[in-house]
């Protein structure tokens, strides 16, 4: 970094993107945002339009009216792909800016949706405004490397209110993150109704780390949060954690407890102490209400058993629950997704496991991949938005080593395990757990910029190229400043002010 000064000026360029697009080739034109700009979709994006315009209002203060047909000049939403319709896939659009009009497609309106994103990108900031809302020229084709590119919100360890959660799915979804993962259940509250088992909340989510009141969604914020993410075409994964991180539900139920005594709430910060009794048959009426309540909640295909740090059990006590578990959700039809440790039981041929250690030698994912299982790659020392950045970092924790944003960025998912078959690889995973977060600036502050490197982790082309990469970044300090984003404006990133 030498003398490079950490603040510069600059217009926006086409290349100013992350995630860094599969191909970018600039023109000398632009094409200009103005009070008589048409915008026209195509049938079937008519959602993806109202939100192209109101993001469009609230960038340029132009209200600009959606027309629903064949649109030849001004912005154009478009389902009909040119050429490229199977590179595209489900998720990918293209790009083409001219002075004469300002075209995204795709086959999908997830596709278009992240077409928009990347237009955003290339909006001049509020801070340009008197140059006028002009967007560079150029042609993009682009689409994810990995299907799933997630980020996990501990909502635990801390409480977070609807309004919150929602705020992190709008800024996920401005770097192409599709699956939104809540961490619903540990030892320190349960945050997720469940009818049948009412005193989960009613006692269970009553505190949080340090002490705190806690609380929890009911099953109508809960709808409202899932239909906010499918919204920004994000699919919430529910986690509900077994067979440790459970004392929330043993203190609610003393009936789940092997000796029939429930513990009392917790609020500190230990792992692996609690777990659910395997052989109680309890214990499966339990998740099986749990998860069926929760199936009727979800729309997308996954339900999180968790699976980690369940270190008071046997081996064959973890995988009895395990195996158990694992049928339960299929029979409510969903797929199982788990974190690494799963892997020590049976798993089914659709179960998905996520790793989170700090190895590259992780023999039972190895062996879970050879067996045709598919992995998410969450390691701790290059994903955890939790780690510290470094030794000044005001939260955070430091068990997998200081989580810098060149760490972040500096991995590739297809190689990073030994032996490990690439196609095996669903995606990545960036998780933020709470224990030392408690207010939505903390989660900006550690989301960001980190959120933003693995998200480009996650859909980019495998080239890793940090000096181009912390530039491109260096051009979203200034997005991020007018959205209100508390980041954290580390000194290895020359944030650029716009133009
Ligand atoms: C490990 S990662 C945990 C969590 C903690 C986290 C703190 C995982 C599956 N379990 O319970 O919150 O470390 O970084």
């Amino acid at each position: 970094m030498g003398d490079e000064p950490n603040e510069v000026r600059r217009a926006t360029t086409i290349r100013d993107l992350v995630p860094g697009p599969v191909s970018v080739q600039p023109n000398d034109e632009s094409f200009t945002i103005a009070a008589g700009t048409a915008v026209t979709v195509d049938p079937g994006a008519e959602a993806v339009g109202a939100y192209l315009t109101d993001l469009l209002r609230s960038l340029t203060s132009h209200e600009l009216p959606v027309t629903t047909g064949d649109g030849q000049d001004g912005i154009v939403l478009s389902l009909h792909p040119e050429a490229a319709r199977t590179e595209l896939g489900e998720e990918g659009y293209s790009l083409e800016v001219t002075a004469r009009a300002l075209v995204i497609r795709a086959n999908t309106p997830a596709g278009l949706f992240h077409g928009v994103q990347t237009l955003r990108q290339l909006i001049p900031t509020a801070a340009a405004a008197s140059a006028g809302w002009s967007v560079p020229g150029g042609r993009i084709v682009d689409h994810p490397r990995f299907a799933y590119r997630g980020v996990m919100l501990d909502v635990a360890r801390h409480f977070f209110p609807v309004a919150d959660v929602k705020r992190v799915i709008e800024l996920a979804a401005l770097h192409k993150v599709n699956h939104l993962h809540l961490h619903l259940t540990d030892d320190q509250g349960w945050r997720i109704a469940v009818d049948s088992w009412p005193n989960l909340t009613t006692y269970g989510s009553g505190t949080e780390v340090g002490g705190g009141p806690g609380g929890f969604y009911t099953k109508e914020q809960y709808a409202e949060i899932v239909a906010y993410a499918q919204r920004h075409f994000i699919t919430v994964v529910p986690e509900v954690d077994l067979p440790g991180h459970t004392n929330a539900a043993l203190a609610s139920y003393a009936e789940l407890n092997c000796d029939g005594v429930a513990p009392d709430r917790y609020t500190g910060i230990e792992v692996g102490f609690s777990s659910l009794c395997v052989d109680n048959e309890v214990t499966y009426r339990f998740l099986d209400d749990v998860f069926g309540e929760l199936a009727a909640l979800t729309p997308g295909p996954y339900l999180h058993i968790g699976g980690d740090e369940a270190k008071t059990m046997t081996p064959d006590a973890y995988a009895t629950i395990v195996a158990r578990a694992q049928e339960i959700v299929a029979g409510h039809g969903k797929t199982v997704i788990g974190w690494h440790e799963v892997a020590g039981a049976k798993l089914l041929a659709s179960t998905v496991v996520q790793y989170w250690g700090v190895n590259r030698e992780a023999p039972e994912v190895q062996e879970a991949c050879a067996g045709g299982t598919k992995v998410i790659l969450s390691p701790a020392n290059h994903t955890y938005l939790d780690m510290k950045y470094d030794g000044s970092s005001r939260l955070g924790l430091s068990w997998a080593g200081y989580v810098s944003i060149e760490t972040a960025y500096g991995w590739d998912p297809a190689t990073h395990i030994t032996g490990v078959d690439p196609a095996c690889v669903l995606g990545v995973e960036s998780p933020l757990w709470t224990e030392t977060v408690q207010t939505m600036d903390d989660i900006e502050f550690l989301a960001f910029p980190r959120l933003a490197a693995i998200a480009e982790v996650g859909w980019s082309p495998a080239t890793r190229e940090w000096e181009d990469f912390r530039h491109r970044l260096g051009a979203q300090g200034q997005r991020w400043r007018e959205l209100g984003v508390d980041f954290h404006e580390s000194p290895e990133i020359p944030w650029v002010r716009t133009p």
